[in-house]
């Protein structure tokens, strides 16, 4: 009895004690942690960023290199919209960033046209907006402030000369190559561009046979699929330019079924782009004969973009990443041990 009452005043007594403890620093210990969240929020540079879809690696690796530049740490509260390929999704994510009056638009086009009128509202906003990856075509350049991406023609070009060259190592620089091109979305800066590239260095070369090129979306199911109709319609195909890695992973698969082998020692000349991680085992494996780098990194350069307008500084119009050539020669273990995406 004596027991169990001295037990209940040592109960009612740590929990007295813990009260006053409580009431003593619990506020101070509360507001330490948590700040004043409402000062910390208004300070915050709000960005909107539509990204156009995830139909590919390269796509995905460039979400996570926005996702990881606008945090909270880095002063940003990021709104991310992803309109899964389609431009009337992009059309009203970027309509909603201009209800909710962000500071900044970024948003990376599916196509190159039709952007005129929503570009024009954002401006009249007075809302800046960037580009990044690909670009708009419009006529009023005032629509944007700047662009961060890839030179795609330049791309497209270093496809070509590095044809040229191994056609000249081989010894059949004279002889007929058929080739066949596998091209990204339609109408996407990066289809267009890459094309252009490639052809231009084409014409100067009256034994490049282009036998045929189709839009194959830069997915590898549908680079797959229109392989396997390329296959079946041009039994001599000697080269494939595949826009993106993803579609070149479907084509080999279409090859390979077709009982013909690939790449450096293979039937059939491989020219990818991007250099996903995955793609440059295969480079490595000798299955893909060169890739055409594609840098999807492009967090830091908006971040540093958005610094410099904050500062109230100028920009420039176009702002390029950095980009390789890769081959077997130069895919090191530590090149694909650093390789992130
Ligand atoms: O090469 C492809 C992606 O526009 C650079 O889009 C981008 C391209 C990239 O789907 O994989």
């Amino acid at each position: 009895m004596f027991r169990k009452r001295s037990y209940s005043l040592a109960v009612i007594g740590i929990l007295l004690g813990s009260i006053i403890l409580l009431m003593l620093f619990g506020s101070r210990l509360f507001t330490d942690i948590e700040e004043d969240p409402q000062v910390e929020e208004e300070k915050r540079i709000v960005v909107g960023v539509s990204q156009l879809g995830s139909e590919s690696g390269w796509r995905t690796a460039n979400t996570e290199s926005v996702q990881n530049a606008f945090t909270t740490q880095n002063g940003y509260f990021l709104i991310f919209n992803n309109a899964r390929q389609k431009q009337e999704n992009q059309l009203k994510a970027i309509r909603s960033f201009i209800s909710q009056r962000v500071d900044y638009i970024i948003f990376s086009p599916v196509v190159e046209t039709g952007w005129e009128t929503v570009l024009q509202e954002a401006k009249e906003a007075g809302i800046p907006v960037i580009l990044m990856d690909r670009n708009v075509d419009v006529e009023d350049e005032s629509l944007y402030v700047t662009c961060v991406g890839s030179d795609f023609t330049a791309e497209g070009e270093k496809a070509g000369h590095w044809l040229e060259q191994e056609l000249r190592r081989r010894g059949y620089a004279g002889n007929d190559v058929n080739i066949v091109i596998l091209m990204g979305t339609e109408g996407s800066s990066s289809q267009i561009g890459r094309t252009a590239g490639f052809a231009s260095v084409a014409a100067e070369h009256k034994n490049w046979n282009i036998l045929d090129q189709e839009f194959a979306d830069f997915t590898s199911t549908r680079g797959r699929e229109v392989m396997r109709g390329f296959l079946r319609k041009y039994p001599d195909i000697d080269v494939v330019v595949s826009q993106n890695d993803d579609m070149t992973f479907g084509a080999i698969e279409a090859i390979r079924e077709s009982g013909r082998t690939v790449g450096v020692d293979g039937d059939i000349v491989i020219l990818s782009f991007d250099a996903l991680r995955s793609a440059l085992e295969m480079v490595a494996a000798g299955d893909i004969n060169v890739d055409i780098e594609c840098n999807p990194n492009q967090g830091e350069y908006l971040l540093r973009v958005i610094d410099m307008l904050e500062a109230g500084g100028q920009v420039e119009r176009r702002y390029y990443v950095e980009e390789d050539v890769f081959t077997i020669e130069n895919v090191t273990q530590e090149l694909l041990r650093e390789r992130t995406y």
